[in-house]
């Protein structure tokens, strides 16, 4: 008999389809083992959305956000990186990976705060290799008062002394909250309108799964060359600019593909007609 259980098995490799719907039986089986919040189904569907309208590649847009991000977070003082359930569930390995080449650790920040998911979630992280995890114990966490949802809850030795916090697939308070107690925030949002988008200081515009690879590939680079290169490389960017290309790379996209429907529209209307 089938169960849901077995729907990673009924995924041909040869699916036209197959990176998204694994990567959507990722948030599902999160799901099932508490990882994942129910909302982060949603969230997932969100992003998969505009990813389809990005092409679902990593443009060289996003891959100067990249650069830029990985070169801040290389000269912070006390750079952490925040973890939520879908991005424990889609890439634990590349986020231990990251944690330890760029020297952040990895802190754990829920939004939907239920029993049990805190444990699921140190689970994952752990069977990924990571040996030090912070945003573990309620009782010796503090309180960012810039915020109203459970993620003002941060560890004293992560987010709280943090000067730059890597926030993947964020809910749109925290990186108003973040900024205003002066912290600089690195982003990854499909959605390059959102609230977390618009205020984080760098926001990579791709789809996390990619995004945490390349930034392993860079960090291994950038952390051979010096200071002076780095802060150069910061100097550079800007994200203003880089979000208007990352919606430039939307309008041509749909508009390259309303053509292309156009034509095969067109052609199936024709091959109509012949058949009747
Ligand atoms: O695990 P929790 O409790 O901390 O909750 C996590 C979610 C993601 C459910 C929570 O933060 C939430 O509700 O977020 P939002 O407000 O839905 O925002 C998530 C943003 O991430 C949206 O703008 C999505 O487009 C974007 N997004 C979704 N999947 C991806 C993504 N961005 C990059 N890569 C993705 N795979």
């Amino acid at each position: 008999m089938t169960t849901n259980n077995d729907q990673d098995h009924l995924i041909p490799i040869d699916h036209p389809r197959y990176e998204s719907l694994k990567y959507r039986h990722k948030i599902i089986e999160g799901m099932k083992a508490l990882v994942v919040a129910e909302a982060g189904l949603i969230a997932h569907g969100r992003g998969e959305c505009f990813d389809y309208m990005l092409g679902e590649k990593t443009n060289e847009t996003a891959k100067d956000a990249i650069e830029a991000a990985v070169a801040l977070l290389l000269t912070a003082t006390h750079p952490v990186i925040s973890v939520n359930g879908n991005t424990a569930a889609l890439c634990p390995n590349e986020l231990v990976d990251l944690s330890e080449i760029i020297n952040a650790p990895l802190e754990i920040n829920l939004f939907y705060r239920k029993e049990g998911r805190i444990e699921a979630i140190k689970k994952v992280l752990e069977e990924a290799g990571a040996k030090q995890i912070l945003g573990l114990d309620e009782l010796k966490m503090v309180e960012i008062e810039e915020l109203s949802s459970n993620r003002r809850n941060v560890d004293p030795n992560g987010i709280k002394i943090a000067d730059v916090v890597f926030v993947p697939l964020e809910d749109g308070d925290r990186t108003e909250a973040l900024k205003k107690i002066g912290k600089k925030i690195v982003a990854v949002d499909l959605n390059p309108i959102s609230r977390t988008s618009i205020w984080a200081d760098i926001t990579i515009v791709d789809n996390i799964v990619r995004v945490v690879p390349e930034m392993i590939k860079i960090a291994k680079k950038l952390k051979e060359t010096d200071e002076k290169n780095l802060k150069n490389i910061i100097k550079r960017f800007d994200n203003k600019k880089n979000i208007q290309f990352s919606l430039n790379t939307i309008i041509k996209y749909t508009k390259k593909q309303k053509k292309k429907t156009f034509i095969k529209l067109k052609k199936k209307n024709k091959n109509q007609n012949l058949i009747k």
